[in-house]
């Protein structure tokens, strides 16, 4: 009998997860936030995903953080700033051999969750693929990706991987996770504020191209102090490809503030900046792009944090 999918947020990508796992024919369970959040849940038939215009509930069983069954290997699907506070209601439910797959942007709230569970094996996810909720309980998958997935402290990949596998969740075993993650925070770190500030799709930032590039430098420089100089190489090169390939989208940055929704700034040009004041070094761009970036959101109302 395989291992239950403990699925921690049905989210975008909780739904994305949880709907291809159990689509697979592989044990899945939703632990929603709250009973009011499950008998809204209940009520309907489950979790949606839209492929290509296509839609298929899947009847996975939800159920509440208090629930009494042991969870050996938890998905953790929430926003950054949320993840810790929702793994900590688990601790007590989780086996001594528990593992837990931290699907979260930037960096911080993994080194968080792995603190507060030293006995927990703790995976870090980075992922390319993209899905957005339609209403509640029905995701559209809007864009194929993938997803590297890694353990700074322990080499060996683990054998669930064969359950991604038989779920078409395309991925792969990263033995520099860290490099990834790192790489990915500093792309968002010079695409995303920027379009809030100007509020304009990534495509437009070609025109703002002097900016993107000074960012880019001190960007590097801060991964160099980082220990990071893979992902340091070449950074600016491929920004300016991801904002090309990604001309006509608004970043996820700009989409939180549209849509009023809490950004992760804090796991990205937060975390970046309070990096670099850790290594003494002064990166003036970063830094006042971080204090645009607060005012703007304290202006509408938004937290900065
Ligand atoms: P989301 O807001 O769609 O989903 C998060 C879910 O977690 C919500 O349903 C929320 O109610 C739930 N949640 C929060 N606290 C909870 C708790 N205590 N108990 C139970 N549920 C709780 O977010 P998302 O877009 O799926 O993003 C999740 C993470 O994945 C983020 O860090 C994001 O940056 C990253 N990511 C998302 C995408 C994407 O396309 N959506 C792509 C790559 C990376
Ligand atoms: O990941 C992104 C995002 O919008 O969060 C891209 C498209 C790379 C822009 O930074």
């Amino acid at each position: 009998m395989s291992t239950t999918w403990y699925v921690l947020g049905a989210g975008s990508l909780g739904t994305l997860w949880a709907t291809r796992l159990a689509r697979a024919g592989l044990p899945v369970r939703l632990i929603l936030r709250d009973r009011e959040r499950l008998a809204s849940y209940q009520a309907g038939p489950g979790l949606t995903l839209v492929e290509q215009g296509h839609a298929h509930t899947y009847p996975i069983i939800g159920e509440t953080p208090d629930n009494p069954e042991p969870i050996q290997r938890l998905l953790v699907a929430c926003k950054a700033y949320d993840a810790l506070a929702a793994v900590k209601q688990l601790a007590p439910r989780l086996t001594h051999d528990a593992e837990l797959i931290l699907l979260q942007n930037g960096l911080g709230s993994q080194d968080a969750v792995a603190a507060q569970l030293p006995q927990a094996r703790c995976i870090f996810a980075s992922s390319t693929e993209g899905a957005f909720r339609e209403s509640d309980w029905r995701v559209v998958f809007a864009g194929h990706g993938y997803t590297w997935l890694g353990d700074a402290g322990q080499p060996a990949p683990p054998f669930w991987l064969d359950d991604l596998q038989a779920a078409g969740i395309p991925h792969e075993w990263s033995t520099d996770i860290l490099t990834r993650l790192w790489r990915k925070l500093a792309l968002n770190c010079a695409i995303n504020p920027l379009t809030v500030l100007h509020q304009c799709r990534n495509g437009e930032l070609q025109t703002h191209h002097c900016e993107v590039a000074t960012l880019c430098l001190e960007l590097a420089e801060l991964l160099e102090y980082c220990g990071q100089p893979a992902a340091a190489q070449d950074l600016q090169t491929e920004v300016e490809r991801v904002i090309q390939a990604t001309a006509a989208n608004y970043s996820s940055m700009h989409q939180d503030v549209a849509n009023a929704r809490r950004t992760e700034i804090s796991y990205l040009l937060g975390y970046a900046c309070r990096a670099a004041t850790r290594h003494q070094l002064t990166l003036p761009h970063l830094q006042q792009l971080q204090a645009r970036l607060v005012n703007y959101l304290n202006a509408r109302g938004l937290p900065s944090d």
